[in-house]
């Protein structure tokens, strides 16, 4: 696997260290039970919504990348500006402006938005990893999650309540959940306690698990597929009101896409009632030879067997892509092609012109 990933340092913790069962999750989150509220229905027979993520740097600075956002979606998200490292750089400050700025200009454009995200592991405060004491922690991430969902309250179609908490290899001996200071500091209940939150601050708000390495064809991702099923079953279990999963769709075009597994995948979440979106799609092309032509080609072929499998299982309550144009990607940042070439993440290319798979993927869409 590329580098991408934060590697999963020691797993300290006797909780997490259990095997993959139905029960070994989330020891105790039927103590947390919060009442199964109203969600925001799904949509009916319209298209699927197509969403992607904005960026309110370049928002700023390149008029035609707010416009092309406004002319291509349905749906308009911060990328960064929820996260706690840019909403709380002290723990006094909620800085909620940049992201009520990209919010409200998307819906006084008629387009929808969606939070991203209260529990991360990635780049949170040094004050908050200060924090040793499960109590504290436990009353930060409350008030965090009463005070950010009731801000945005009414706003936010859905969010992103906990992204990225299943272990990058769940197979290991350390256990199916990311070794994250959340995980160390207050255990697994952190989850469940994070949807109780949220469903509290924000009862009209879809409540939706987000991950990545849930499309690919093998063990690894069986088992991610596999840890994914059982932490929604547990957060029901408690009483638990879940939505949806999102699956980021960060996807390899050197990877090879398995739709049956998708597909079941889907249908599992839909007998338990819970809906499916793909969150954060983008193409990692690095591994790809040739020229453009090659490398939207390999694009094609990924996206399409991805929303075979997406689509398949159930239909999904919206498509979003991790920004819109290759001008800007965290993917060229991350994993650059060595040959010098840009990357071709995005939908859109450098000059905002559609790859055959933007037009593969609103066709898909429109059908739905
Ligand atoms: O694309 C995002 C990049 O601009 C940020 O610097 C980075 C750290 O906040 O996060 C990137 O987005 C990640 C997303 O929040 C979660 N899934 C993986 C995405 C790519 O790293």
């Amino acid at each position: 696997m590329p580098k991408t990933r934060t590697a999963n340092g020691p797993r300290r913790f006797p909780s997490s260290r259990t095997a993959l069962t139905r029960r070994s999750l989330l020891g105790g989150a039927a103590a947390l039970a919060a009442t199964i509220g109203p969600s925001r229905v799904a949509r009916a027979a319209a298209p699927v919504p197509f969403g992607a993520a904005i960026q309110s740097n370049f928002f700023d600075s390149d008029p035609a990348y707010a416009q092309v956002f406004l002319d291509r979606c349905d749906l308009v998200l911060p990328m960064n500006e929820l996260k706690f490292p840019m909403l709380r750089p002290t723990r006094e400050s909620f800085e909620f402006g940049p992201a009520d700025r990209l919010v409200d200009w998307a819906r006084s454009n008629g387009k929808t938005s969606r939070g991203h995200t209260f529990v991360w592991h990635d780049g949170n405060p040094a004050w908050l990893e200060r924090i040793r004491d499960p109590i504290e922690a436990e009353m930060v991430l409350r008030e965090h999650i009463q005070r950010t969902a009731g801000h945005f309250r009414g706003r936010l179609e859905s969010w992103d309540v906990v992204n990225e908490v299943i272990a990058h290899e769940p197979r290991e001996s350390g256990g199916p959940l990311r070794d994250t200071w959340w995980l160390r500091t207050l255990g697994p209940r952190h989850i469940p306690i994070a949807f109780a939150e949220a469903a509290r601050a924000d009862p009209g708000a879809r409540l939706v698990v987000n991950d990545y390495d849930l499309e690919f064809r093998g063990a690894r991702y069986d088992a991610r597929r596999r840890v994914m099923l059982d932490l929604v079953r547990q957060l029901q279990d408690g009483g638990l009101r879940v939505d949806a999963v999102g699956i980021q769709g960060h996807l390899y075009s050197h990877f090879e896409i398995d739709p049956e597994a998708m597909a079941r995948f889907g249908r599992d979440l839909k007998t338990l009632g819970v809906g499916l979106l793909a969150t954060e799609i983008d193409v990692i092309d690095f591994q790809v030879p040739g020229g453009p032509e090659e490398i939207d080609r390999a694009a094609e072929k990924v996206v399409g067997d991805f929303l075979d499998g997406l689509f398949a299982g159930q239909r999904p309550e919206a498509v979003i892509t991790w920004g819109l144009t290759d001008r800007y990607s965290w993917v060229g940042d991350v994993m650059p092609r060595t040959d010098g070439q840009p990357v071709r993440p995005l939908p859109l290319d450098a000059d905002l012109v559609p790859k055959r798979w933007y037009e593969l993927l609103r066709r898909r869409l429109a059908q739905a």
